[in-house]
Order: C-alpha cells, then structure tokens, then sequence
C-alpha cells in the first residue's frame, strides 16, 4: 500500500458536502476567512480549490510560496492570473465538458422563458386571470427563427444542437470555423447579429472579449432580438445593455451572468423585459457532484505525481 501524506489544501469557494466530506479524507482544508488568517497557514498551503466565477486573487496566489497547484470547479479562467502560475509552475486544472450540457439547457430555459412569456404568463395565473375567463397575450415562436451563438466551443456547440432540435436555424461567430461542424461560420459578431433574432454568448471572458456586446451589437440585433448570455458578465457593456433594454431597441434579454456579482446594476430589477438567474448554468446537484469528483482526481493525481486528469495549463 502507498503511503499518503494530506496535504494543507485553501477552499476559496463552498463545494457540496459529499464533496467536501471526500477531500476531508485526503486533504487538510482550509476553508479561507481573511487575509490575516491566511498568512498564519500560508507556508503549509500546496492546493487550492475554488470556483470558475471565483477564481484566486492576486494577494492569495501571492501569499502561498509552496502553491502546487489551483484546481478550478467551472470552466472559466478569467479570475486567474495564468501568467503568473505558468511562471511560478502552478497547476490549473478545469471540469472540462461536465457542466456543458447543462450550461446549454440554461440558454435554451432563458431563451424560452422571453420568447413564451413564462413569467408573466405564470403570474397571470396566479392573478386568477384565467380562472376569471381571461387568456394572456400570445407569445413567440422559436420555430424557423435564427439562433446566433458567439463563442464555438463546447457549450456553443452544445447550444447549437439544441436550436436545431427546436427547428431553429443555427450560425456562430468564433475566432476560427469549427472543424467537423456543418453550420455557417461568420467572421464579423457584427453581421452575426445582424442577422440573428435570437444572439446566444457562449464566449470566454478574456481582454479581446471584454465589452465584445456594445451599443453597436446591440443595434444590429435589433427591436425584435433577444440576448442570451450563459458565459461571464464582462463580455456585454452593461450600460449599452440596460440602456437598450430600457428603450426596447432590443426585445429583451436572458442573463444568468453579470458584471459584479452577486451585487449587480439594481437597474436589472427594474426591467420588464429581461428573466434572471444568479449564475445558476451548472448549478445541479449531478453536475455539482461529477465537477466535485473532478476536482478530487485532478489533486489526487498530482499529489501522486500521476498526470493531471483536464489540465488547463
Ligand atoms: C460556477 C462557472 O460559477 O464553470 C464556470 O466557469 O462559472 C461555474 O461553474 C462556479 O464556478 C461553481 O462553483
């Protein structure tokens, strides 16, 4: 039998019970407080564990001499400084493809919820407007209508399979045609929306995507387009987002992501045209769970100097 010593690991985001109950069988865990306490564990710290949307702040990776490796619990690298842990030879592992499919179904949920007025057509129940005789005002078709999805990775894919099923026509926008895909690539997000009447962002939060959906995109989609966004908060201008929003030059918007989060622009709450999720994609008990699991094996691995299972560098 091999022998395993447990290794000092920092929790800078809650993982579920089952989760947790597993790596406090491997791992000494440090759930993070404040800078302060940090710096009393700081030297014993090899792991961290955190979250997509959470990421590691400078001042942590900064205060950790003996950091190993940083295993990521979503997909999204925005909140790393990856320079920084290349250069100081850092791990970083990522859950790649669990969360895909359900990050997919959220786009399609926030999309239906517009475009068939769930919400509004719940509270009318609710009012006992139908019981009194009533019937709501009709909603909108997806079917025939065309689907722009910015940002051909994975969950983009995944989005497009299911537009398709939905009898949607499907183009995308990427830095590059996605081989093996048959659908229409489009090299300017401009045109793209221009023709979508549905434009779906499925991209990475980078410098080159930052404020990628402005004022300019959003008057190329048009009074009757809609904007979904399942990736990060940063890719849309906020500003120009509300501001179209408010005076209809878009129909409206599905947003499970935001600038500031959990804080974020109090305008939001004030729309009648937007439906609302707080970062809730990959947030199931199952895909928790199999991301949990990955984060597990990934530090497991490395500790056993074994290769790491979805490195991302
Ligand atoms: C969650 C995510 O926000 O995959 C990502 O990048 O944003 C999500 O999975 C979170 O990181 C889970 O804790």
């Amino acid at each position: 039998a091999s022998s395993w010593t447990k290794q000092h690991l920092l929790l800078l985001e809650p993982l579920p019970e089952p989760t947790l109950a597993v790596l406090a069988e491997h791992f000494i865990i440090h759930p993070f407080t404040n800078m302060d306490d940090l710096t009393k564990i700081a030297p014993d710290i090899r792991a961290i564990a955190t979250g997509g949307s959470y990421g590691v702040a400078p001042e942590v990776m900064a205060a950790l001499p003996h950091l190993e490796i940083i295993a990521v619990n979503g997909v999204g690298l925005d909140r790393i400084d990856l320079t920084e842990a290349r250069k100081r030879h850092i791990r970083v592992t990522v859950t790649t493809d669990i969360s895909t499919n359900d990050v997919a179904d959220m786009a399609m949920l926030l999309l239906l919820a517009l475009k068939r007025n769930l919400k509004a057509n719940e509270q009318f129940l609710l009012d006992g407007n139908w019981a009194a005789g009533k019937l709501p005002p009709l909603a909108h078709s997806l079917n025939g209508r065309k689907l722009g999805i910015a940002g051909f990775g994975r969950i983009g894919q995944a989005v497009a399979r299911r537009a398709q099923a939905s009898n949607m026509e499907v183009a995308y926008f990427n830095p590059h045609p996605r081989e093996g895909s048959s659908l229409p690539f489009e090299p300017s997000l401009k045109a793209l929306a221009a023709w979508a009447d549905v434009l779906v962002i499925t991209l990475p939060a980078t410098a080159a995507t930052k404020n990628i959906i402005n004022a300019d995109i959003l008057a190329a989609l048009g009074k009757d387009g809609v904007l979904i966004n399942t990736a990060r908060g940063s890719v849309i201008d906020e500003e120009a987002l509300l501001a179209a929003l408010k005076s209809k030059s878009i129909a409206g918007a599905g947003l499970d992501v935001f600038q500031n989060e959990p804080t974020i622009n109090p305008a939001f709450l004030t729309l009648d045209n937007v439906v609302l999720q707080p970062h809730q994609a990959s947030a199931t008990i199952e895909t928790r769970l199999a991301m949990g699991q990955n984060i597990i094996d990934n530090l497991l691995a490395h500790f056993s100097g074994k290769p790491l299972l979805t490195p991302a560098c």
